[in-house]
C-alpha cells in the first residue's frame, strides 16, 4: 500500500512539476496582459516539445518572435552582462529603462528552466541539458533568439551595463557580444557603456575587451563609456523621480 501510495504521489508531482510550468507560463503571461496566452504557449512549447533537448536550434523560436513581437523602442533599451541584479534593481524603480525582462517573452521566462524529450509531449523542468552542456539547448536558444529580437527592436541611443569588477567586461562570448551588439542596426545612433565599479576599482574605460567592442559595434554607431561606481547607480534607483535621461 505504501509503495503504491509512493509511486502515485511521485507521478502526480512529477506531474505538477510540468504542469506547474505551463501555469506559470500562463499566470506571467496573463499578469503581463498578454494577447491570447493559450496560443502564445502553444505556440512556445512546439519549439521544443518532442526534441531532443540538445537539438533545438535558435530559429525553433521563430513562430514564437511572430506571435509575441517585440516593438521598436527608442532611447530607452538597456542591455547588460554579467550585471543582471543591479540592472534589475535600478530599472524596477525608474521606469525609463527597457530590459528584455520588461518585454512579454522576458518577463515570462526569466529565471525557468524547460524542455523536452523525444517521443514525449510533455515539458520537463529537471533533468534539463545545462547553458553550456550543448549548445541548442532549448533555454540558451529561446534567450539566443529573443536577445536579437530585443537588440533588432532597439532605436536611437542604447545603453549597455557591463560588470567593471571582472578582466573582460565586454566577452564576445556572452550573448550581449555575440547577439545583440551584431543586431543592432542603422535606427542605433550610439551604444553608450556603463562600467559598474565598486568604488571606482576595477578597470575603467581604458580595458581592453572595450577595445574588442568597438571593433564590433558597426561603423554607423558611435561610442561612450563611463565608470560609474554601484554605489550611485544605487542611489539613482532610490532616487522618487522617475524621470528619463541619466542620473550619474
Ligand atoms: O550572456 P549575457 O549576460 O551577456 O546576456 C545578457 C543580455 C542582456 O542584454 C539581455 O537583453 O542578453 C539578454 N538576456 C536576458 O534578458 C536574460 N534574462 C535572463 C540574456 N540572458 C538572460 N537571462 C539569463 O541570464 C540566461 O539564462 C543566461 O543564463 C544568463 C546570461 O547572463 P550574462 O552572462 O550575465
Amino acid at each position: 500500500v505504501i509503495f503504491v501510495l509512493a509511486l502515485v504521489l511521485g507521478l502526480s508531482r512529477r506531474n505538477q512539476g510540468a504542469n506547474g510550468f505551463q501555469s506559470t507560463f500562463i499566470e506571467r503571461c496573463e499578469k503581463f496582459n498578454g494577447p491570447d496566452c493559450q496560443n502564445i504557449w502553444k505556440v512556445f512549447s512546439q519549439a521544443y516539445v518532442r526534441r531532443d533537448p540538445c537539438n533545438v536550434p535558435m530559429e525553433a523560436y521563430n513562430a514564437l518572435m511572430a506571435a509575441a513581437s517585440i516593438q521598436p523602442v527608442c532611447n530607452r533599451e538597456l542591455f547588460w552582462s554579467k550585471t543582471k541584479q543591479i540592472v534589475h534593481a535600478f530599472t524596477a524603480k525608474r521606469d525609463c529603462y527597457i530590459t528584455m525582462e520588461d518585454t512579454l517573452l522576458g518577463f515570462m521566462l526569466d529565471g525557468l528552466t524547460w524542455c523536452g524529450k523525444e517521443n514525449s509531449s510533455e515539458t520537463f523542468t529537471s533533468g534539463c541539458p545545462g547553458w553550456s552542456q550543448c549548445e541548442n539547448n532549448p533555454v540558451r536558444s529561446f534567450w539566443n533568439r529573443a536577445s536579437a529580437a530585443f537588440a533588432e527592436a532597439a532605436c536611437g541611443d542604447v545603453t549597455v551595463m557591463l560588470n567593471g569588477s571582472i578582466s573582460t567586461p565586454f566577452s564576445p562570448a556572452s550573448i550581449f557580444g555575440s547577439i545583440e551588439i551584431k543586431r543592432l542596426n542603422y535606427r542605433v545612433r550610439s551604444l553608450n557603456v556603463i562600467l559598474v565599479t565598486q568604488n571606482n576599482t576595477g578597470t575603467d574605460c581604458s580595458n581592453a575587451s572595450l577595445k574588442d567592442l568597438l571593433d564590433t559595434l558597426g561603423a554607423g554607431i558611435s561610442y561612450s563609456c563611463r565608470a560609474v561606481p554601484e554605489a550611485q547607480i544605487q542611489a539613482c534607483s532610490s532616487d522618487p523621480k522617475r524621470t528619463c535621461g541619466p542620473c550619474w
